[in-house]
């Protein structure tokens, strides 16, 4: 086996049991004979735990003394996973570990699996944080992730008579990977007014005072790169009352439950995680919830700059924030607000260093999921900033008005504050105007958000304020930790784990395009990899499935814009088309696996029904004798990070459909692809870059294009559109209850049908079914199939998260990063 680096290691088997069994007798104060997997995971996280603190202590103390430039990537949602498999791959001793714990009676797999997901975000935006924070540490970046330390994440789904059923996730219990800093707080004030004064010297200051406290208490936990010790910080900050004033008095006075009253109200900021992928509108709590975090990492980033005691024009030169969407803007006024009113500031010096600080991501076009917040609920809760953001705008519109001399239209387009009743701040604006740069995550993506929701502002500004940085994917994970023997397999051809770390290494894979041995083993360890999904697919949901067949997936969240209703109806649609042939015609068909999976936002009734039509589908199609194992349709409860991980690596064709010109970026289509599946997708997002990469004959690209969807759109709403013929036919079998009870699914059907069919579902019907079948035949030819495969594997390599954290540093923050000091 290739040496993959070395790191500080357990010297030896011995060692590493030595230190399990030390952490079960006395961390856990457990009895070695009533070990379960529980406690054996337990041990095994500590003793690992114990390697990575070391390591984090030296990085921590390296930074400070260096002083470097650092990034902090505020986030409100990094969706990490399980921590254990990834530390001991990270850190390089998995393999002594292994054995280690088989002689002490277990199976590593066990007990990588009772480890509970960190679950602390929606989707593909928390995913791409959990990658960068892995990408910045490998790449020795002084890099920080803040976000909040959620009591509860996304909640878990179950599927009760086919309907998603929310519970929520818990998941607290026992987190070995985080450490309270009870002595690192903060005092974070929400309401009360603001009070003006003048000094001695006659200089105006603004007060914001008698406002309620609420703490903010550090957690943090380790994220340690791949190769290297560099082990950075992620800080989750807990609300906690804060024992100051009004707590102490009531609980002295006796109203003991006013007073927990009070205590569980400030616990209540931190407490959960907003399940919607879009937005809750209005929601004083969420509000609250994103600037107690920017407040206390701002507060945080400020003091540690502060110790340098470098002057205050070098805090760009010190300190990059990185705002992942618009969920942090408020840390623009914030800081804004600390520089003038409690660093004395002027408005001028301070707001130049702001906007040389921020960098700010989009990462959607869609106007319903742009974030906007009420003026007078930011009145009442922030009232000191929302005179900070009136007083941007007006320097902001001033300036403009110089620019475009009686442009009225123009200052109504691009101020901050919407004039609508009632008037509400436009936080994708303000995050413009408050940083140098933005950026979209796919090529597409970012040209879309300069001609439309930007558009004006790339008029006053000029085209370079805004840049792309397509998004990627860290090959450690989603290569290497699940897909090991694919990892071992490439490691052996290209003579060693450097494409880990270089994943552009990948494209001389292309020279064993015809080597037999390799491809064989490339084909086998493809379906081992689907029969470990089958297995599982059999415990988790009960269906049994043929692990030869073609496997068809689609993960992600449900929402109508990615289309799972378009893949659904082409399973209707295959279904009947089985059903119209002869046992003869029937023996012809390549037999397929359709694998669903996803969360919807519990409040989104469409995306709901689209479950639930799933698996009514499911289970019509699945119990017909008919069919067999021709077709088997199956949605898959509860997908998340660590079950992707065994979803991932065994696709044969995984879909990504959505209308053209939506979905931003998606990242899921770069782990399929990586993993040797194929992908049929419409023109959109990366699957765009994706194509350009592996090139036009190794993708199955259909539908409309971007250009085309207003046209279309525009067409539906004044009707003469005619309907496909086949995608009638599977409007009919659905109304006629073919698939249970048919007034669930009548709003779906109309929403196509009868209100304009915003998605354009009608409209790619056919190109999709049609591309659906070319997937059968080209799948008949598996020599040829697995020439596609590898070649897309070789060609991957620019999806690498790592090729865009570079891509950050440079255009971007403008750092660099600090390696380690060399130990003897
Ligand atoms: C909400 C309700 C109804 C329709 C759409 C939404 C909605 C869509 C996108 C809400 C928020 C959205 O954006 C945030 C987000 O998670 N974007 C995802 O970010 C990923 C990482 O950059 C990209 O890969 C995904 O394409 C993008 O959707």
């Amino acid at each position: 086996a290739w040496k993959k680096f070395s790191a500080q290691e357990f010297s030896s088997k011995e060692e590493f049991e030595k230190e399990v069994v030390r952490h079960i007798e006395t961390t856990l104060a457990r009895s070695l004979f009533n070990c379960d997997e529980a406690a054996a995971y337990a041990g095994t996280a500590l003793a690992f735990r114990d390697r990575l603190v070391i390591e984090w202590n030296k990085t921590q103390q390296n930074q400070t003394f260096a002083d470097p430039k650092r990034v902090y990537y505020l986030s409100l949602e990094f969706l990490m996973g399980r921590a254990l498999d990834n530390a001991m791959l990270n850190v390089g001793m998995k393999d002594i570990a292994q054995e280690g714990v088989s002689e002490l009676g277990f199976r590593m797999e066990d007990i990588i699996s009772q480890e509970r997901d960190a679950a602390l975000g929606n989707g593909g935006l928390g995913r791409l944080a959990a990658c960068f924070l892995d990408s910045l540490a490998t790449l020795n970046y002084p890099a920080w992730g803040y976000a909040l330390r959620y009591r509860y994440g996304i909640f878990k789904q179950e599927i009760i008579d086919g309907y998603q059923v929310e519970i929520p996730d818990y998941w607290l219990d026992f987190n070995p990977w985080e450490f309270p800093r009870h002595d690192v707080t903060v005092d974070i004030q929400f309401y009360g007014n603001v009070r003006k004064y003048m000094d001695d010297s006659g200089k105006q200051w603004s007060v914001w005072e008698n406002g309620e406290i609420v703490n903010a208490v550090a957690y943090d936990a380790p994220i340690p790169g791949y190769g290297t010790k560099t082990t950075n910080n992620l800080r989750l900050w807990s609300s906690k009352a804060s024992h100051g004033e009004f707590d102490f008095t009531k609980f002295n006075s006796g109203e003991y439950e006013a007073s927990v009253a009070d205590q569980q109200r400030a616990e209540t900021i931190s407490a959960v995680l907003y399940p919607n992928d879009s937005l809750e509108r209005g929601k004083e709590l969420r509000l609250k919830q994103q600037y107690f975090w920017c407040a206390a990492s701002l507060s945080d980033i400020v003091r540690r700059f502060k110790k340098s005691k470098k002057p205050w024009s070098e805090f760009p030169n010190q300190v990059a924030i990185q705002l992942n969407d618009t969920h942090p803007t408020l840390a623009i006024p914030e800081l804004q607000r600390i520089l003038i009113d409690g660093e004395g500031l002027d408005w001028e010096e301070a707001w130049s260093i702001v906007q040389k600080t921020f960098g700010y991501t989009n990462h959607t076009v869609l106007p319903e999921a742009l974030e906007k917040w009420s003026v007078p609920l930011i009145q009442h809760l922030l009232p000191r900033h929302l005179q900070i953001i009136y007083e941007i705008n007006a320097r902001f519109l001033q300036w403009v008005e110089k620019k475009f001399p009686k442009d009225r239209d123009m200052l109504a387009s691009v101020s901050i504050i919407e004039e609508t009743q009632p008037k509400m701040v436009r936080m994708a604006y303000l995050a413009v105007i408050g940083s140098h740069k933005v950026n979209g995550v796919a090529e597409l993506h970012s040209d879309l958000i300069k001609t439309t929701i930007f558009k004006d502002f790339v008029k006053i500004y000029g085209p370079d304020k805004f840049t792309n940085v397509t998004n990627g994917i860290t090959p450690r994970r989603w290569l290497h930790q699940a897909n090991p023997r694919l990892s071992e397999l490439i490691a052996n051809k290209l003579g060693g784990y450097d494409f880990l770390t270089d994943l552009t290494l990948l494209h001389k894979l292309e020279n064993f395009l015809d080597d037999k041995d390799f491809r064989k083993e490339f084909q086998e360890i493809k379906y081992a990899n689907k029969v470990r999904l089958a297995k599982y697919i059999k415990e988790a949901q009960g269906i049994s499935v043929n692990p030869a067949s073609l496997f068809d997936i689609q993960v992600k969240r449900m929402h109508e814009y990615k289309r799972q209703q378009l893949n659904v109806f082409g399973v209707i649609h295959r279904y009947l088309q089985l059903k119209d042939m002869s046992p003869e015609e029937r023996k012809k068909v390549q037999p397929r696996v359709s694998i669903f999976g996803g969360k919807a936002a519990p409040g989104y009734w469409m995306a709901k029904t689209v479950i639930h039509l799933i698996n009514q589908v499911s289970a019509v199609v699945n119990a017909d004798k008919d069919i067999g194992d021709l077709l088997k349709v199956v949605f898959l409860e509860d997908y998340n990070v660590s079950k992707a991980e065994i979803i991932v690596p065994a696709s044969d064709i995984s879909e990504h459909i959505s209308t053209a010109g939506t979905e931003a970026s998606g990242t899921s289509n770069m782990k399929f692809v990586l993993n040797g599946g194929l992908v049929i997708g419409t023109c959109d997002g990366a699957n765009i870059e994706i194509t350009r990469e592996v090139g036009e004959d190794n993708i199955f690209l259909f539908g409309n294009l971007a250009e085309d969807v207003e046209d279309l759109r525009h067409a539906h709403f004044y009707g003469g559109f005619e309907l496909d013929s086949q995608l009638q036919r599977v409007f009919d079998e659905i109304r006629n209850g073919r698939f249970g009870d048919a007034g669930q699914f009548s709003a779906l059907v109309n929403s196509i049908v009868e209100h304009g069919d915003y998605y354009l579902v009608s409209d790619d019907f056919q190109s999709y079914v049609e591309t659906q079948n070319k997937i059968d035949e080209a799948y008949k030819n598996q020599e040829e199939w697995l020439t596609k495969t590898i070649t897309c594997v070789a060609r991957m390599g620019f999806f690498s998260s790592d090729r865009c954290i570079e891509e950050y540093a440079q255009e971007i923050w403008n750092t660099e990063p600090l390696p380690p000091p060399k130990e003897n």
